[in-house]
């Protein structure tokens, strides 16, 4: 099931998210509904608290070339655990700030370890868009958005956008 994708600003995009101490099968079926939503988006990752969901997850697929096959990764409680000292500059986008992209830099490469969605822990190292995007998703759990890394005014200027996106989708919904 497809859910909804909460918009900038939102109060529950600015939390930290609460570890996930066991897994179940609600928290299997929230895994797979946000990768439904992320594919139809379409986006390459998608975090828990923009579907209004405050527990660490995330879920992610960096493969681009359409005739490669898919790569859905699950990820509960993911950290990083290494991050190169070479940093990367990439222009990220987010599905809860439509249309709006900018350069943020960050490790170029990073090792992460995360409960996958059998219950197994798992550790890989990612580079390129992989280690942007992780590291994108992972500051979704702490609160943290894209435009956070940009100057006071761009940030504003970005979050102004989204009030009057907002409160245009709210007129077209009444
Ligand atoms: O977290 C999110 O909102 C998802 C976001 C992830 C991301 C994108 C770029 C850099 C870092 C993290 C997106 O998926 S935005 C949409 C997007 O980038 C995209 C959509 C379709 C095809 C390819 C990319
Ligand atoms: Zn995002």
């Amino acid at each position: 099931m497809k859910r909804p994708i909460l918009i900038h600003p939102d109060p529950r995009l600015k939390k930290a998210c609460d570890s996930v101490p066991d897994l179940d099968d609600e928290l299997r079926a929230l895994a797979d509904d946000m990768l439904e939503t992320m594919y139809a988006a379409p986006g390459i990752g998608l975090a828990a608290p923009q579907v209004g969901v405050l527990s660490r997850l995330i879920v992610l697929d960096c493969v681009k070339a359409e005739e490669a096959a898919p790569r859905p990764l699950v990820m509960f409680n993911p950290r990083v655990t290494a991050s190169s000292e070479l940093m990367n500059v990439y222009e990220e986008g987010c599905l809860s700030i439509p249309d709006q992209y900018a350069d943020v830099e960050r490790p170029a490469e990073v090792e992460v370890e995360w409960t996958d969605r059998d219950g197994h822990l798992r550790k890989e190292a990612f580079g390129g868009l992989w280690a942007t995007c992780v590291q994108h998703e992972i500051d979704h759990l702490d609160g943290k958005l894209f435009i956070d890394y940009l100057k006071p005014l761009k940030r504003q200027m970005i979050t102004r956008k989204m009030v009057k996106l907002k409160k245009e989708r709210a007129r077209e919904k009444a």
